[in-house]
């Protein structure tokens, strides 16, 4: 099978992967670890691994198929995974908005019978430092400025090995339409 290693994501505007990239080299200083580059730093919808290269289409007419509203993240916090000496950016508390994009998603996939390795719990994270060493004690995370990220669109992203790690092809992107304003049912007097 020529297979291809997928996932769907949003894909953060230049200035806040800037300066998130700012972030994970000063993490990294601090807890060790390889800080995400620039260009890699993403949050990831639904991770589908290794996909029969056939099946490409139907998983870009999945992504085209999804229903669902542009919205507003707010990225205002760092956590980690001490047992992955992870590191990471997110939110605090995820947005319905994000929620109704991964639920839509994920129904368009199964719709499909696209596989999807989904956690137990979905925790949207932006990854910013690997391999930190952080396994043995309690880590007291620093606070981060908060930042705002209009999510207009997602993206559909090829992930390729290359010589430093992985490297990122984004194949196609998916418009989020602005929010529909509230029919007259739903305006109070
Ligand atoms: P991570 O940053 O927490 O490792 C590409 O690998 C993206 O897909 C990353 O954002 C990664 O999350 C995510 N992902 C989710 N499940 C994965 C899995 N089983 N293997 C590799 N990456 C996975």
């Amino acid at each position: 099978m020529n297979s291809m290693r997928l996932f769907f994501a949003l894909w953060p505007p230049g200035d806040l992967s800037l300066a998130l990239a700012g972030e994970a080299k000063a993490l990294a200083r601090r807890f060790g670890g390889k800080p995400a580059r620039v260009e890699t730093i993403h949050l990831t919808l639904a991770f589908l691994g290794e996909v029969d290269a056939a099946r490409l289409p139907a998983v870009v007419d999945a992504g085209r198929r999804v229903d669902a509203p542009s919205f507003q993240l707010v990225v205002d916090r760092l956590d980690c995974w001490r047992h992955k000496g992870l590191l990471w950016a997110g939110c605090a508390p995820p947005p319905d908005g994000l929620r109704s994009l991964v639920m839509a998603l994920r129904g368009q996939l199964r719709a499909a019978s696209i596989a999807v390795d989904a956690a137990p719990r979905f925790v949207p994270h932006l990854t910013l430092v690997r391999k930190a060493g952080i396994a043995g004690e309690a880590v007291a995370m620093p606070a981060l400025e908060a930042r705002s990220w209009p999510c207009s669109g997602f993206v559909l992203v090829h992930s390729r090995p290359a010589p430093g790690g992985r490297e990122y092809a984004l194949l196609e992107s998916f418009p989020l339409p602005a929010p529909r304003p509230p029919g007259p049912a739903e305006i109070s007097p």
